[in-house]
């Protein structure tokens, strides 16, 4: 891969965005990269989290506007990645965005779609495409009002400001805050996961993410409907097993 880089390590999958001379600025063929590596992940057994992280002092500065600049309407549909963004959402396991710099536009977008953002201490985030004349274009207007409310996400996308990590932690944009580089304190959040149900936590990603445009009963019958189904995996005669037997479970995510 050309501007990615990704590993594997402890059952966590690692994606780099690996363009730091451009502050990691995303073009089309750095996306057509995350999406092959995406579908990899999804097919990969063994996977439990994905963290993804930005190469150097920065996640991602947005799309590269070197690219979008002398696009037509039909060329800017098709450069339209959002797609990309939502298997992110699809994947069964976690996703967590491990941020430090700047993450603006389509970077900030990118972790939108995870499950878990981690910001350093100086991490600087933003929606500024109204300054470009356009509007963010991968997921923004549709995710940042879910997950921050409509009055704080309005305030990001029209005036188009960058906000801090401590501002960020305030409005509910990330979970945690850490110095220096988060991809050491996101890995051990991580691996907190790998002593839990995969099935279990698959399932509830699947019922969270039905349910957050969905009417509430609808959002309910999903989730009884997804609940009953772990009863066909070993996830749940072991968990149970398990306990009865007053001893840890050893899930296998079958
Ligand atoms: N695209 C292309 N190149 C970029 C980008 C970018 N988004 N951001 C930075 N760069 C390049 C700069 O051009 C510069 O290159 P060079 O050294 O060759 O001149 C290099 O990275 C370093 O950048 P700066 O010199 O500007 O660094 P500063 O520290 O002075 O400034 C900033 C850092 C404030 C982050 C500044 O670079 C900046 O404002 N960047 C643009 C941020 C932005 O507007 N992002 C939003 C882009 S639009 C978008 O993301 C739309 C998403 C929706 C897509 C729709 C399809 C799905």
């Amino acid at each position: 891969m050309k501007y990615l880089k990704y590993e594997f390590e402890n059952q966590i999958a690692k994606i780099t965005i690996n363009r730091p001379e451009v502050l990691n600025a995303l073009n089309s063929g750095l996306v057509k990269e995350l999406d092959s590596l995406l579908d990899r992940i999804d097919n990969e057994e063994g996977i439990r989290a994905l963290i993804i992280a930005g190469e150097g002092k920065n996640f991602a500065a947005g799309a590269d506007i070197a690219e979008m600049m002398d696009m037509n309407p039909s060329e800017a549909r098709k450069f339209v990645f959002n797609n990309v963004y939502s298997k992110i959402e699809a994947l069964p396991v976690p996703a967590f965005a491990a941020v430090r710099g700047f993450a603006l536009g389509g970077g900030l977008e990118l972790t939108l779609a995870c499950d878990f953002r981690i910001f350093s201490t100086d991490a600087k985030v933003g929606l500024p495409e109204v300054k470009l004349g356009i509007m963010p274009g991968a997921g923004g207007t549709q995710r940042l009002p879910k997950l921050i409310g409509l009055g704080r996400a309005r305030e990001m996308i029209y005036f188009g400001n960058i906000i801090d990590a401590e501002t960020a932690s305030a409005w509910g944009l990330c979970q945690w805050v850490v110095e220096g580089d988060p991809v050491e304190y996101t890995k051990s959040l991580a691996q907190k996961l790998m002593d839990k149900s995969p099935c279990g936590i698959g399932a509830a990603k699947k019922a969270i993410n039905y349910g957050i445009d969905k009417d509430l009963n609808s959002g309910m019958i999903f989730e009884a409907n997804v609940w009953a189904e772990l009863y066909s995996t070993s996830d749940q005669k072991e968990g149970m097993k398990a306990f009865q037997e007053k001893r840890k479970p050893q899930f296998t995510g079958k």
